[in-house]
């Protein structure tokens, strides 16, 4: 018998983690370039995420950070650690990899024509810090989801076609063990930011992932909703099981969009805000939206995972509480702090990767306890720097204090075959 349950597989921020301002329309990203960061702080906001998750719902899983700095990646643009343009050095540090919903494109079994859960890297092609992420992302998931009677990893969609991932893509279901609708929302370029998913990727990763061709709805994203910062969909939508929660500017044919995931999953109930209650900026900024939507234990509702912007913005914690004393499906505004992640844009739901599968298929190494979580704490705060300024990275002494740092978690986790 499998059973199957939704997995959060958290990216770890890794010890790289700084503000250089490298990911245009992502305002949080602008505004804090130059600025301190604090990768020490930053991880173990991280872990008290996935500590809450754990104790919860009963599952976490995890993705290591990946090998920083990449020095193939300056070689390969004839740059150097002490490069004169600075923006190049910064990419080869990112600690971008955390943000996990853009790792790959995750179909879970019940909706695949053979059967297994199915995984796409995101190609990521329109920044060069993340364009670098997807094979050393691929090598965990190979191993993470090496059981290939349950799982399938394809390589990522071929370049010029933009791919971000889990980001740009929801799932509605009864229930995360049933069969499902997926729901691709891509942007149309031309506008004064990048449009990063392109609506050819989202059509190629339903086809290799076997997904039949009336359960998948192809959307897209409002253009002023990336005017205003929503880099990807996950910034002004959320969905789980039969419930969407999006801002009312979210898409660009609003009415259209409800009618086309309704004509494929008629169960769908949408909890939209308006832009009357919660502006679109200010949704941005807080991040209502990047949250975990996630189910409750024993029927009780649906929980939503929020930054802590959002308790700090009275439009947006006067719209939950109101929400709250309706009767509708989110039955509780969880917030957690994730501030060092959010001043590069990255909120709850960016550092996680949904996978409804059997947890017993996955390889423990990738799965949390709280006898790793203990473990991954005392390395982190041994070893992760306390602080980085941008203009630190390529220094000899930091790059080596960044590299040992997570040979020291992979070592701990036995996961040293990652390099
Ligand atoms: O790709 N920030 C990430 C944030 C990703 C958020 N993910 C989701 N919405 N799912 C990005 O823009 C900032 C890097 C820097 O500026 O150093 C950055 O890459």
């Amino acid at each position: 018998m499998t059973k199957v349950v939704e997995i959060n597989f958290d990216g770890i921020v890794g010890p790289s983690h700084n503000y250089a301002g490298l990911s245009l329309g992502n305002i949080a990203s602008a505004r804090h370039q130059g600025s301190t960061s604090y990768p020490k702080a930053a991880a173990l906001q991280g872990l008290t995420k996935m500590r809450g998750n754990l104790a919860r719902f009963g599952h976490q899983g995890y993705f290591l950070p990946l090998p920083r700095p990449n020095m193939a990646l300056l070689e390969g643009l004839g740059a150097k650690l002490g490069s004169e343009d600075p923006a190049l050095v910064a990419a080869a540090f990112s600690a971008s990899s955390m943000w996990t919903a853009n790792a790959a494109t995750v179909s879970p079994a019940p909706d695949t024509a053979d059967g297994r859960c199915h995984f796409t890297p995101a190609n990521l092609v329109t920044m060069l810090h993340r364009g670098q992420e997807w094979p050393d992302t691929k090598r965990q998931l190979d191993l993470a989801f090496a059981n290939s009677a349950h799982f399938a990893v394809h390589d990522a969609i071929a370049p010029t076609f933009g791919d971000e991932g889990a980001a740009n893509h929801m799932r509605l279901c009864e229930s995360h063990g049933e069969a499902g609708v997926e729901v691709f929302v891509y942007g149309r370029p031309g506008g004064k930011f990048p449009a990063r998913q392109h609506e050819q990727s989202s059509r190629a990763v339903a086809r290799l992932h076997g997904l039949a061709p009336d359960r998948c709805v192809f959307i897209e994203q409002n253009p002023i909703a990336i005017e205003a910062g929503a880099f990807h969909n996950d910034v002004v939508a959320v969905a789980n099981e039969h419930v969407l929660f999006a801002h009312e500017l979210a898409f660009a044919d609003r009415q259209g969009a409800y009618d086309a995931m309704r004509a494929a999953f008629p169960a769908l109930q949408v909890v939209e805000v308006p832009d009357s209650a919660v502006p679109l900026d200010e949704a941005i900024r807080t991040y209502l939206f990047n949250a975990q939507l996630v189910t409750r234990p024993d029927n009780a509702g649906m929980a939503l995972i929020v930054p802590d912007e959002c308790r700090e913005s009275e439009r947006v914690w006067q719209w939950c509480q109101q929400m709250l004393a309706g009767n509708g499906p989110i039955r509780e505004v969880i917030t957690v702090d994730v501030r060092q992640s959010m001043a590069n844009g990255g909120g709850p739901a960016c550092l996680r990767l949904r996978v409804a599968c059997d947890p017993a298929h996955v390889d423990p190494r990738f799965l949390l306890d709280e006898a790793k979580a203990d473990q991954m704490e005392s390395i982190i705060a041994a070893n992760w720097p306390e602080q980085i300024d941008p203009s630190d990275l390529g220094h000899e002494e930091l790059t080596q204090a960044i590299i040992s740092a997570r040979h020291k978690l992979l070592q701990a986790l036995d996961l040293e075959e990652l390099g």
